[in-house]
């Protein structure tokens, strides 16, 4: 995989941002990501890859989605896996709240778990903690075994978890431990991601949310040297069925290998609304601030990138509905 298809994914990322940030706070969340959907394509389209979506947005029906099994690229280039998810929190762009991010993620064609749409529990923490943590394990041996990682006490270490009620129980683990908490409304990919970053204050992600985004989560953080264990969770019949189907074992803990194979792998992800890591989208007259991660598994490179999008010379950028 060419390294210059970094940039490329910034490029893509940064239009779906610009794109959804139009939306931000106006109570429309199809709106936002369906702007972000179509301006992800568009530049997708023009990238020289032979793509094909492996974590999208459901099937081939329901467009203006990015389908799973789409290809996607000019059809000339490197073979990839794709992950998209144009708009990760479109109810947080729809209220203005924190942490939304347009996101995504590719590697060599076949690497990608091509997980169900389905829940998946999850536990991430950052490099200091890597290979010390269980998804099987109480939580209070996880607060422990990061706190220990980390040269903290159990009291600094902060977790942070999605607000739902199916977390009352872990939350009540967490706060017995002694531990403090980060309760964040939606957006697990950016709470994973956080515990590999310092400047966040977020040391462990606990709770369940969706599967394809674990998948996501796990290249970033692939990239960053830190770690992701997932439990898929199906909630009826159908989903066990599809998973039997799949010859996933739900029993099975997903490591980061099973998530993502290997280290030829990128992840870019651009700031929609602002959050601890990225601040987002800003519409400043003539033109669009943008600001994005990128990171590369083979390197080791993480890079912030600051766009500055003329809105004359690109009318597109927020014009795309
Ligand atoms: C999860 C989480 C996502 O939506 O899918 C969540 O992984 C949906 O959770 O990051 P609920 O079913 O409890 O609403 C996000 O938060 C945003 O896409
Ligand atoms: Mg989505
Ligand atoms: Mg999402």
């Amino acid at each position: 995989m060419e390294r210059s298809l970094s940039m490329e994914l910034v490029r893509i990322t940064e239009a779906a941002a610009i794109a959804a940030s139009k939306w931000m706070g106006r109570g429309m969340k199809i709106e936002a990501d369906d702007a972000a959907t179509t301006a992800m394509r568009t530049v997708f389209d023009t990238i020289p890859m032979r793509g094909v979506v492996v974590i999208g947005e459901g099937e081939m029906d329901e467009a203006p989605m990015l389908y799973i099994g789409e290809e996607l690229g000019t059809g000339n280039g490197p073979e990839v896996d794709v992950a998209v998810d144009p708009l990760e929190g479109t109810n947080i762009v729809a209220a203005g709240g924190w942490n939304a991010l347009a996101v995504l993620a590719i590697a060599d064609r076949g690497n990608l778990l091509n997980a169900p749409d389905m829940y998946m529990e999850k536990i991430a923490v950052g490099p200091e903690s890597v290979g010390k943590i269980d998804i099987n394990a109480p939580v209070i041996d996880n607060l422990r075994a990061v706190a220990k990682a980390k040269n903290k006490d159990i009291e600094e270490v902060v977790a942070t978890i999605m607000d739902r009620p199916r977390h009352q129980d872990i939350i009540g683990q967490i706060r017995a431990a002694g531990a403090r908490i980060k309760l964040i409304d939606d957006g697990d990919v950016a709470g994973a991601i956080n515990t590999a970053f310092d400047q966040t204050g977020v040391d462990i992600l606990f709770g369940t949310g969706g599967a394809p985004e674990g998948v996501i989560a796990a290249v970033g953080l692939k990239c960053l040297g830190g770690e992701i264990q997932g439990k898929l969770v199906p909630q009826n019949e159908e989903e066990a069925q599809r998973c039997i189907d799949m010859g996933i074992d739900v029993s099975k803990v997903l490591m980061m290998e099973d998530l993502v194979k290997g280290d030829d792998a990128i992840f870019a992800a651009t700031g929609v609304t602002d959050g601890e890591l990225l601040k987002g989208v800003q519409l400043k007259g003539g033109f669009a601030e943008s600001h994005t991660l990128v990171m590369r598994a083979k390197s080791g490179t993480i890079r912030f990138i600051e766009g500055r999008h003329s809105l004359q010379k690109k009318p597109n950028l927020v014009m795309n509905d």
